[in-house]
């Protein structure tokens, strides 16, 4: 039977991501807004994605860059209005591109009213109950109650002073102080978010990126942790996968987080056409996180095994192998994922010889990098990504080949990671950097003319050659390889969801075949390939050179003849 476009466009779906802080300013305050996302719908209908997903824009004092929301069902004023929102969610329809939105589901910012109320009622209050409050260790109760540790550094937990002046209980945090966990045993907090998801599904908006969709519930009294490393990435030995053998944490990927999505599943199937989920679950083994992918819970989920692999052709195939063959067996399409708004960007991870999966920019930092060679992989890197079935993302930005800003001066970082970790982490603010739209030094066109407030984040200097106006008509620009590359995956029946036929290659090149005649071949690291007989090239990521090999890095999309 033919698919459904109408309900099954997320199996195949190319998401672009917008950051929404950095991706346009429509107003001239320097920070992206929704009046921005709204003058470059154009470009992104031309660029050839299928819907977007965008970052919180919910009113947030932004102590994690929206993360810590204060009301789910409005939306920042420096961002825009509810009616632009409205707006937008229309015009993006009009123009064929569906709408994702953010939720944050494991916690609220400490200005949300909730919090104020937890504070105000006291211990063993219903009101404090809906976070995750408990009386400190030690004689005064004054150390913290575990000893969990924050994600962005130093303990999950905060001391607050109770109403009566006295020191009190501790709060659990997974991420800054000001970002609350709240506690999902509560009657409210299930009722509350699933009234924020119909608010948003009543506005036409398609579906939900899940934000640390498996940190929800947290294990019974609390026990302390074993510093389990987390994620817990697979290591490469012989060219196959190995990872220590899953335990349980006392709060990533409990089992009794399902509940919760089955519970959303059925809002969002009860919606003509039916709105869909992306989890963002940092949950390397795949047999676990297809858990999250069961009929009756989520649709995808980002794959971050993927996104963290080294670029090395037997890792590869590995990744993508059990990938399809997990998320397969429950039925549910992969997505592939190369960058977001948290990890380094690829051009510069791809600019490294790393032996060890990551994708943090501490990682980098320290190895030496040619930018030229991430870019020729990030070129192959994106005909593999769109070539493999099921669906991709795009993060804004890549399609533009910019590479990680990784010389912001320290006294502009903003993300909480630099603080929280003792200035000893940079953080993310590198693949932060408001985008290069147009012209030859900053703001290039990200604010608009006449603009008096800076971006944000300071833009490099060397960016012109980076803006979407520089690469537009240029053959050998990363952007015009992205168009092409979507422009083919609509026309190619092969391309989307499917399955693949591994060809057996020389060593460091990898390819398969898909029905019907089409094939991809990616040289990763190997000397110059030939390309399998009876086909004819589609496209290229770089040229081949007068002998019609590929070399190294360089990836080919092939059409029978
Ligand atoms: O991120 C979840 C998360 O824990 C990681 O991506 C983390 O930010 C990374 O390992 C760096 O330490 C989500 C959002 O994508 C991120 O931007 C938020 O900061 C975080 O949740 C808290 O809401």
């Amino acid at each position: 039977m033919a698919p459904d476009r109408r309900t099954d466009w997320w199996r195949d779906a190319v998401i672009y991501q917008i950051y929404i802080r950095s991706f346009a300013d429509g107003d001239g305050d320097g920070l992206g807004d929704i009046a921005g996302i709204r003058s470059k719908l154009p470009y992104l209908a031309d660029l050839g994605v299928d819907a977007v997903w965008i970052n919180p824009w919910y009113p947030s004092p932004m102590a994690d860059a929206g993360y810590d929301v204060s009301d789910y069902r409005s939306v920042e004023p420096r961002f825009g209005t509810l009616e632009e929102a409205e707006a937008l969610i229309a015009e993006a329809h009009q123009h064929g591109l569906r709408v994702l939105l953010d939720i944050v589901p494991n916690h609220t910012s400490d200005r949300h009213p909730w919090f104020a109320d937890a504070l105000a009622a006291g211990p063993g209050s219903r009101a404090r109950d809906r976070y995750v409050f408990r009386p400190g260790r030690g004689p005064d109760g004054d150390e913290p109650p575990n000893s969990w540790q924050s994600v962005f550094g130093g303990p999950a937990w905060e001391r607050v002073t109770e109403p009566d002046g006295s020191p009190g209980e501790w709060y659990l945090h997974l991420f800054a102080p000001e970002q609350p966990d709240v506690n999902w045993e509560h009657a409210d907090v299930w009722s509350d978010f699933e009234e924020t998801l119909r608010f948003w599904f009543d506005r036409g908006v398609d579906g939900f990126r899940i934000d640390v969709a498996h940190s929800l519930i947290k294990q019974e009294g609390l026990p302390d942790a074993e510093d389990l490393e987390w994620p817990r990435r697979p290591v490469e030995v012989d060219g196959a996968l190995h990872r220590s053998p899953w335990q349980p944490h006392p709060f990533w990927d409990r089992d009794e987080v399902h509940e919760v999505y089955r519970a959303w599943r059925k809002i969002a199937d009860s919606y003509d056409p039916p709105r869909v989920f992306v989890a963002e679950a940092w949950v390397d083994e795949p047999e676990r996180l297809a858990r999250y992918l069961r009929a009756d819970e989520l649709h995808t989920a980002f794959n971050f095994t993927y996104l963290q692999a080294i670029w090395e052709a037997g890792y590869l195939r590995h990744v993508i192998s059990e990938t399809l063959a997990e998320q397969g067996a429950v039925g549910a399409p992969a997505t592939w994922v190369l960058s977001n708004h948290d990890v380094a960007r690829h051009v510069s991870r791809f600019a490294r010889e790393r032996s060890e999966p990551g994708s943090s920019v501490m990682q980098l930092l320290d190895l030496p990098a040619d930018l030229d060679l991430g870019r020729r992989r990030a070129r192959a890197a994106v005909l593999l990504t769109l070539g493999l079935p099921g669906g991709a993302y795009v993060y804004q930005g890549e399609e533009l080949g910019l590479p990680e800003v990784e010389d912001l001066p320290d006294d502009v970082l903003q993300d909480p990671t630099w603080e929280r970790a003792g200035h000893t982490d940079r953080g993310r603010d590198g693949c932060r950097v408001p985008l290069p739209w147009s012209g030859s030094a900053p703001p290039y066109g990200f604010s608009p003319e006449g603009s008096t407030a800076a971006p944000w984040l300071p833009q490099p200097g060397d960016w012109a050659g980076l803006t979407a106006e520089a690469e537009t008509g240029d053959p050998g620009s990363m952007l015009e390889l992205y168009r092409a590359a979507l422009r083919l995956r609509r026309e190619t029946p092969a391309l989307g969801d499917g399955e693949l036929t591994w060809l057996e290659l020389p060593e460091g090149v990898l390819g398969f075949t898909r029905d019907p005649g089409f094939a991809c071949v990616v040289n990763v690291t190997g000397t110059h390939a030939a390309l399998p007989e009876g086909y004819d090239i589609l496209l290229t990521s770089d040229d081949l050179g007068t002998e019609g090999r590929l070399p190294a890095a360089t990836s080919a999309w092939l059409k029978r003849n």
